[in-house]
């Protein structure tokens, strides 16, 4: 008979085993805390820290001053879904024909047997959390918003979640924890469809008295709060946001995610709401800018990002916490409502000094502020590398030790920390489908048909008969289109373009 120690010996080897692979998994591992701190429609020039001067932000020119400056970091796309969708899942979004701006109602874009930021970090021991924005589409065809969602965040690697379902302008207007909306009432069923109205609800276009910000194009359908939105809704009164406290309630939802989380390594994606369209500031904001509601939530936005800096602070966490700062896509001031955003602009200048803005495929629609602070790890600074937010997957898994399937994120960690000044060689940068090749300082963008410019938000989209190309070291503004002049190059950026897009 064997004896209990030839038991014990075994289970001790059991464990031991599994220790040793989980190690060799996690190879030169190091695990400081992740925060993604993501905002929406942010332009290149809305900040301090990128030049601006007409706006303060000084709580996110800190993290700039404190850590390291992208000159070039990009968003993967000009508009939120597919860039969001690349940041997470590490796949450029024009992979998925799916991935493009999506209604309240699409089912969940990722699949929940992909390879995800979440999934990976969870691999590592991480706890993960999303707060706010989601707009990557939840269940799978129909939604019942009074019963269990699913699949939607949960299933593709957060522990735990807070969101809205997709854009404050779009329907259902709810907060959505972990799969069920916040404050449902079966006796007020909530009802959502994009395609028709419900029978005797209001609508921003058929009765204007009931608004108090009017819609400029599109946004007219139902109207929560005075406010027409996209898509129509009915019920669950009680579950209804109130738009000036969103900021605050996202806000609260990531400091006490934080805090709750903070014993293990935790991954934090806070995805601010502003200064995405309606911008509906607290009336503790209201007029700070002396910009309008845009420049008020920019100002908002900064003070949620010093609060969640301080709780970081106050619970002894910046030395073991990596926090990304970006914008999914360029600026955009009239983006459907009339909010005098285009009136009190003044001389401020959302993209900076490049051209276009979100839907375009210059530079402004898809080059954002990037920032990235380590407390004592990253020698602060400014970075020209050339980087992406799709690169987040696999750099931070190589931070913490993982080995993940290939994918187009590429590990830029050594970049990210700032010890390498070696970013991507190229990258494929995309607007509503079209997509055009940075590679180096170049820019080119192949002809596509559609209009020059959409008027009604007032921005050039890129779109040319003939090919475009730019060299952004002397023409960082996009004005000198050398297709002509430099054929040699021209052919390179298309071969380089078609080898990775597969035309
Ligand atoms: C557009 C909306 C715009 C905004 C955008 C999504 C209209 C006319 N315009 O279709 O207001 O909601 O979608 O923005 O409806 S994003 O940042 O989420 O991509
Ligand atoms: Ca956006």
């Amino acid at each position: 008979m064997k004896s209990a120690i030839y038991y014990t010996c075994l289970l001790i080897g059991f464990f031991v085993t599994i220790a040793c692979s989980q190690i060799h998994e996690e190879k030169n591992a190091s695990h400081p805390n992740i925060v993604v701190i993501y905002l929406d429609d942010l332009g290149y020039g809305d900040l301090g820290a990128y030049g601006a001067t007409a706006i303060e932000t000084p709580n996110m020119d800190k993290l700039a001053l404190a850590g390291l400056k992208f000159t070039n970091g990009y968003a993967s796309s000009s508009t939120c879904t597919p860039s969001r969708y690349a940041l997470l899942t590490g796949v450029y979004p024009w992979r998925n024909k799916e991935a493009k701006i999506l209604p309240g109602t699409a089912p969940l874009l990722i699949d929940t047997q992909q390879q995800t930021l979440p999934n990976v970090l969870k691999r590592a021991g991480y706890h993960t959390g999303v707060v706010g924005k989601w707009h990557l589409g939840l269940g799978s065809g129909y939604v019942d918003w009074n019963k269990h969602i699913s699949p939607g965040p949960n299933e593709i690697g957060f522990d735990y979640s807070f969101i809205m379902a997709a854009t404050q302008d779009r329907v259902p207007t709810v907060y959505i924890e972990n799969g069920t909306v916040v404050g449902t009432d079966a006796h007020d069923p909530i009802e959502v469809d994009y395609n028709q109205n419900f029978a005797g609800e209001p609508t921003g276009l058929d009765n204007p008295e009931l608004l108090r910000m009017r819609w400029h194009h599109g946004h007219n359908n139902s109207i929560v709060n005075g406010i027409p939105r996209i898509g129509f809704m009915k019920g669950g009164e009680k579950a209804k946001w109130i738009d000036e406290n969103m900021a605050d309630t996202f806000l609260v939802k990531a400091q006490n995610y934080i805090k709750e989380n903070k014993k293990q390594p935790f991954f934090l994606y806070y995805a601010l709401h502003q200064p995405h369209v309606p911008r509906t500031p607290h009336p503790r904001f209201a007029g700070l800018s002396g910009m309008g509601p845009r420049g008020d939530v920019i100002v908002e936005a900064d003070w949620c990002i010093g609060q969640l800096m301080e709780t970081l602070a106050d619970e002894g966490l910046l030395e073991n916490t990596l926090i990304i700062s970006s914008s999914d896509n360029g600026p955009v001031v009239n983006d459907g409502y009339y909010d005098e955003a285009v009136e009190l602009l003044g001389d401020h200048k959302p993209s900076g000094t490049l051209r276009g803005g979100k839907y375009s495929l210059y530079e402004a629609g898809t080059r954002v502020p990037f920032i990235v602070q380590w407390k004592g790890k990253i020698t602060p600074g400014i970075s020209d590398a050339l980087v992406c937010q799709m690169d987040l997957l696999a750099s931070l898994a190589s931070l913490v030790g993982i080995d993940v399937e290939n994918s187009d994120s590429q590990n830029m960690i050594e970049v990210l920390l700032g010890n390498s000044k070696k970013g991507r060689t190229n990258v494929v940068l995309e607007a509503s489908s079209r997509t055009a090749l940075r590679q180096g300082d170049w820019v080119m963008i192949p002809p596509y048909s559609g209009p020059q410019t959409n008027k009604q938000v007032n921005i050039e989209l890129g779109n040319s008969k003939e090919y475009q190309l730019y060299n952004l070291t002397d023409d960082i503004s996009q004005q000198q289109n050398l297709a002509k002049i430099q054929p040699d190059k021209l052919h390179e950026m298309i071969e380089a373009y078609r080898a990775i897009r597969g035309q």
